[in-house]
């Protein structure tokens, strides 16, 4: 057993000894404080939003970052722009054959920071995660041959011993679900200064992706149940799909195995 996992297994002892402590000695305390005791040590709801570039992550989490009750991560695109004054995500796009494993490494370790932020509130919403991360993006890169397959490997081998050591779990996905032709319309439209160079072709077979892991579930594993929202729709429109999807978001409704559409 290393450090990490005696760190990992004395906190979760504490925690629960904790728990019990107040349970046991408490005649005054109520049963409603020790439940949001626990609450606030357990691990909060987390749900991840996926989906293509250009879907529409950035409105979601816009609209629920309103709520008192959701703590927001968004995809660290800052640090990647700038780190120790490197921007990983540019070189990446300038040079993927030279940069790809780089940016990689990096989007893994910010992702896996994002995954064990704390939080007091009951629900975390992530822009992307982990899984995405390995099963979209560095899936992409070695497919094209741009991430050399040892690079490819030891980047699966970090991701598998972050699954078994870390807590990275996820209790539900939101995958907004584009087509490509309107993810690359509003990538165009954004106008990012990275991402002049991405073409139709890499957003469709990105989609595909998604596709295969999240809607037809042929490839890799869902971390979570799905809940599936057509994010084509007009800005004007899509409010009233994000009101529909907030009980599941706030976990006052769980989401049937086979969640489809809204
Ligand atoms: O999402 C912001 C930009 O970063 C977009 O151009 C796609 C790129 N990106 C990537 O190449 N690899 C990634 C992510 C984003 C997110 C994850 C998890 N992996």
């Amino acid at each position: 057993m290393n450090v990490t996992c005696i760190h990992l297994a004395l906190f979760r002892f504490k925690k629960k000894l904790y728990i019990y402590s107040l349970m046991f000695n408490s005649d005054t305390e109520s049963m409603e404080k020790i439940v949001s005791t626990a609450a606030r040590l357990t691990r909060p709801f987390t749900v991840v939003v996926e989906g293509n570039i250009g879907s529409g992550k950035t409105s979601f989490l816009n609209h629920f970052s309103k709520h008192k009750d959701v703590m927001v991560l968004t995809e660290p695109v800052n640090l990647w722009r700038n780190c120790n004054g490197h921007n990983l995500l540019g070189l990446m796009y300038e040079n993927p054959v030279k940069w790809s494993f780089t940016f990689q490494s990096y989007v893994q370790l910010t992702m896996l920071q994002n995954h064990q932020k704390r939080t007091h509130l009951p629900v975390k919403l992530m822009e992307r995660s982990i899984f995405s991360a390995r099963y979209c993006f560095v899936e992409k890169l070695a497919r094209d041959g741009l991430l050399p397959k040892p690079s490819a490997a030891v980047i699966d081998k970090w991701f598998r011993w972050v699954l078994h050591n870390a807590d990275v779990d996820v209790d539900l996905v939101v995958y907004l679900r584009t087509s490509p032709e309107t993810a690359y319309e509003r990538i165009l439209k954004r106008n990012r200064s990275e991402e002049e160079t991405i073409s139709f072709d890499y957003v469709k077979s990105l989609h595909e992706i998604h596709e295969q892991w999240l809607y037809r579930k042929t490839l890799w594993e869902c971390p979570a149940p799905t809940l599936v929202l057509d994010a084509d729709l007009d800005m004007s429109v899509i409010i009233s799909e994000y009101d529909k999807c907030e009980p599941f978001i706030l976990n006052k409704v769980s989401v049937p195995l086979e969640a489809r559409a809204m």
